[in-house]
């Protein structure tokens, strides 16, 4: 079965691809030995990142800019991860009728992501599906996540270029914006520039930036759009490219790639023996023993974690 989804992958077959990303959302015991397979096949794609609010219109620029990437025949994948609602089984971006008319182009693949456990998973899940769509040959991957929460700016990590999407309505004035993100941003989008208030939302985050000083070497562009007509969408790619040309005549893509294979190998080690600790201690009698001295004040937790420590297995990380 593994040699069957390497092979697929390889042969441009989507049904192997989307086998893969599942084996990946299950926590599938084969999952990493088919990543590290895929491992050499990868490495190609460019990465986009977009994130916002919910309803900031996040998919409506994702629609625009698949239109914008075929017209010049690049093919697309595209991640939408929504920590908001339950693990998905794959579907669809189901709210999204044009998205479905993508997902009849054979060059475009599409794939939503839920929640799945605790322990960071989603995050982990997100970066090796990126790697199975890049492995798949598509020469762009887009990731949509909703900017809330540590999680969704990990995902974003992986991304080589980030779109913040901001809307002009008082609800998420930039003042609100978590500083988190402000940082992630590499391109800003002021959607719904048809509405009032797109100038004061420009405004804002162009002074933020020069109130965030000189030491950034690249000052992201802020773009208004209107997804309905298009407006702004050219100049949305553009930025990308521009983003795109500075991380590469700068040397910072590398510096970049780096640093994310040493947090990515981190993370592994991290995870494995976080989700092998989990799964030895969450539950088991010995744990609740020692959760129901500490509540009595016989037991200090700082003792059990050792005393925890002492009786894990750590051999079963590295299956
Ligand atoms: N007025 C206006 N509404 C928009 C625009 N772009 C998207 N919307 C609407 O905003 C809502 C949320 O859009 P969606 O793309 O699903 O946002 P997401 O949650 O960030 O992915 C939908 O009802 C869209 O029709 C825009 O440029 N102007
Ligand atoms: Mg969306």
């Amino acid at each position: 079965m593994q040699q069957q989804i390497i092979k697929g992958i390889q042969n441009g077959d989507r049904r192997m691809a989307a086998r893969a990303i599942s084996l990946i959302e299950n926590e599938d015991v084969t999952r990493y030995s088919i990543l590290s397979e895929l491992f050499p096949l990868a490495g190609k794609a460019y990465v986009i990142g977009i994130t916002g609010a919910p309803g900031a219109g996040k998919s409506s620029l994702v629609d625009r800019l698949l239109v914008t990437l075929r017209k010049r025949g690049l093919t697309v994948g595209v991640i939408a991860v929504d920590p908001t609602s339950p693990f998905t089984g794959g579907a669809i971006l189901g709210d999204r009728i044009r998205m479905q008319e993508h997902a009849l182009d054979k060059d475009i693949f599409i794939r939503s992501m839920g929640t799945r456990g605790s322990l960071g998973g989603l995050s982990r899940a997100t970066k090796d599906a990126i790697q199975v769509l890049d492995a798949f040959g598509k020469d762009i991957v887009i990731v949509e996540t909703v900017g809330v929460g540590q999680s969704e700016v990990d995902i974003i990590k992986y991304a080589d270029t980030t779109l913040v999407v901001l809307t002009p309505a008082g609800g998420d004035s930039v003042q609100t914006i978590k500083a988190g993100i402000m940082e992630i941003a590499d391109v800003f989008v002021v959607n719904k520039a048809d509405l009032a208030g797109a100038d004061r939302t420009v405004s804002e985050v162009s002074m933020m930036l020069d109130l965030g000083g000189t030491n950034r070497r690249w000052r992201p562009p802020i773009v208004r759009t209107i997804t309905m007509d298009g407006t702004g969408t050219d100049e949305m790619y553009a930025s990308i490219q521009q983003h795109r040309e500075y991380l590469q005549e700068s040397g910072q893509i590398t510096k970049l790639r780096e640093e994310r294979a040493r947090r990515d190998v981190i993370d592994l080690v991290e995870y494995r023996i976080k989700s092998s600790v989990w799964g030895q201690v969450s539950g088991s009698a010995e744990f609740e023993g020692l959760i129901s001295r500490i509540m009595a004040r016989e037991l200090d937790p700082y003792t059990a974690a050792v005393q925890i420590l002492g009786s894990i297995n750590l051999d079963n990380c590295s299956v």
